[in-house]
């Protein structure tokens, strides 16, 4: 087992890895940026290296301090978090090539999954479902004209290197392709690694739907069941849940089977979440792979009772998935609220001092969090504060839980969206598991008339 673990991250995720760590016995480094210096994780963890000034691009994202920090502590791994560095396999190259264990998948696993077009096609050829699309990335204008024409519009050109909704171009008819074919490059050319786009045929009014899965280093791979995304805005999740309301156990086995058969196949190991969309006839395709832990992790935790985070760094450090996890089990119903401080008007994150800060707790509740009264939420990074989490035998057990904890949980000094999950938990359509990606432009619609 590992020693000592560097941190590459800030906020709720640096803390949460910091206490996994601190039930394996193994010493932390957490490293900040300025604007970070009265953080939790930096109070906590055994050694502090600060990495730069506050924009992300000159500390949590500037590779050779971390390495730096990394090697002047002398730790054997590093613990990426979710964003930042999570997905970048430069960086998890250059951990190999330091002698410091990424706590993640292989570069070459992050690389293929980055890319979205041969990630798509890799699930394809492992027997998972895509959506009808071109074969591969587009190489002009005419070959877009005849995929398109033979899958049917609407359709939608995808950037091979975006991914989370970024670079993405509807087209509904012929009229608009060319156009949209030419913007759709350029756009990814200058947004993200290079200019290939791709063509799916559009999915109207789709459910987000994810698989979590685990791999160890020795090939072995499971699927920890999926959670419901649907509910969004502007590509941001505001609140996840597992189970998802539709999906069934024959649904999930089966598409657990072929999820965790393909990742073996690639030789994917660690922490995973292969994402798909639902169309309404039921119909599960892949869409795209993370290669990270994510923010949502917690809602398969308190189904699953599987500690997500200390998984990794076990499997990290060499130990077999079935030595780290038992058989699986899933246990009533899990739902998370993002807390972001955020004006509810605007949408806009809003920075400053919390002033007044009181966590609700009671059975099934969990907060991952690190604010704190008088913590001053800084402008430069996400504006998550807290996650709230709200176990239940049932759904509506989960949900009447929620309420209440969100009816016990004070922020003061910043706005959040506290008031907007109060709304979403007793809308009769989210409360009867009815809603697609499009509801809360649908319920701010709604609440304005
Ligand atoms: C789509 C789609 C419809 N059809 N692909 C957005 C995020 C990125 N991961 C994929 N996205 C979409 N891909 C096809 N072929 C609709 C979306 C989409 C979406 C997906 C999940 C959650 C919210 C969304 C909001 C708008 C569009």
């Amino acid at each position: 087992m590992f020693r000592k673990i560097l941190i590459a991250n800030r906020g709720e995720i640096a803390l949460r890895i910091l206490c996994a760590c601190k039930e394996l016995g193994i010493r932390t480094v957490a490293v900040y940026s300025e604007a970070d210096r009265n953080s939790l994780p930096v109070r906590f963890a055994d050694e502090a290296i600060c990495i730069g000034p506050p924009r992300s691009a000159e500390s949590y994202l500037n590779i050779p301090h971390v390495i730096s920090a990394a090697e002047i502590a002398n730790v054997d791994a590093i613990h990426p978090g979710y964003g930042f560095l999570s997905e970048n396999a430069n960086f998890a190259e250059v951990c190999e090539a330091s002698h410091i264990t990424f706590i993640g998948p292989t570069p070459e696993a992050i690389r293929l999954m980055g890319e979205k077009d041969k990630a798509r096609q890799e699930m394809a050829k492992a027997g998972v479902p895509i959506i009808p699309g071109s074969p591969g990335v587009i190489p002009d204008e005419e070959s877009a004209r005849s995929i398109a024409a033979e899958i049917g519009y609407p359709v939608i050109i995808k950037a091979a290197e975006g991914g989370g909704g970024r670079g993405m171009r509807i087209v509904r008819s012929k009229d608009e392709l060319g156009a949209a074919f030419q913007t759709a490059r350029s756009e990814a050319e200058q947004a993200f690694g290079g200019p290939n786009v791709y063509i799916e045929k559009l999915i109207e009014r789709p459910r987000h739907i994810e698989f979590q899965v685990l791999g160890d280093r020795h090939g072995n791979v499971m699927h920890l069941g999926e959670r419901e995304c649907s509910i969004q805005r502007s590509h941001q999740k505001v609140l996840e849940e597992s189970p998802s309301p539709v999906i069934d156990t024959k649904t999930r086995n089966r598409v657990g089977e072929q999820v965790v058969k393909a990742l073996k196949k690639i030789g994917y190991s660690s922490a995973g979440t292969v994402e798909f969309l639902r169309e309404e006839s039921g119909k599960l395709y892949f869409i795209e792979m993370n290669a990270r832990i994510q923010v949502e992790h917690p809602v398969t935790e308190m189904v699953t009772g599987v500690d997500l985070v200390k998984s990794q760094i076990r499997m990290a450090s060499g130990e077999k998935l079935e030595d780290v996890v038992g058989p699986v089990e899933f246990r009533g119903h899990a739902i998370e609220c993002r807390i972001n401080a955020e004006d509810p008007e605007t949408f806009t994150p809003s920075a400053g001092r919390i002033t007044a800060f009181r966590v609700p707790g009671g059975p099934g509740i969990r907060v991952d969090t690190a604010a704190y009264a008088d913590a001053v939420i800084p402008p430069y990074y996400d504006s998550l504060i807290a996650k709230l989490i709200a176990h239940g035998h049932g759904r509506q057990e989960a949900i009447a839980r929620m309420l209440g904890a969100l009816d016990g949980f004070v922020v003061e000094g910043v706005k959040t969206t506290i008031p907007l999950h109060k709304r979403i938990l007793v809308d009769p359509d989210f409360v009867a598991g009815n809603f697609d990606t499009r509801f809360l432009e649908q319920l701010s619609v709604l609440e304005a008339k």
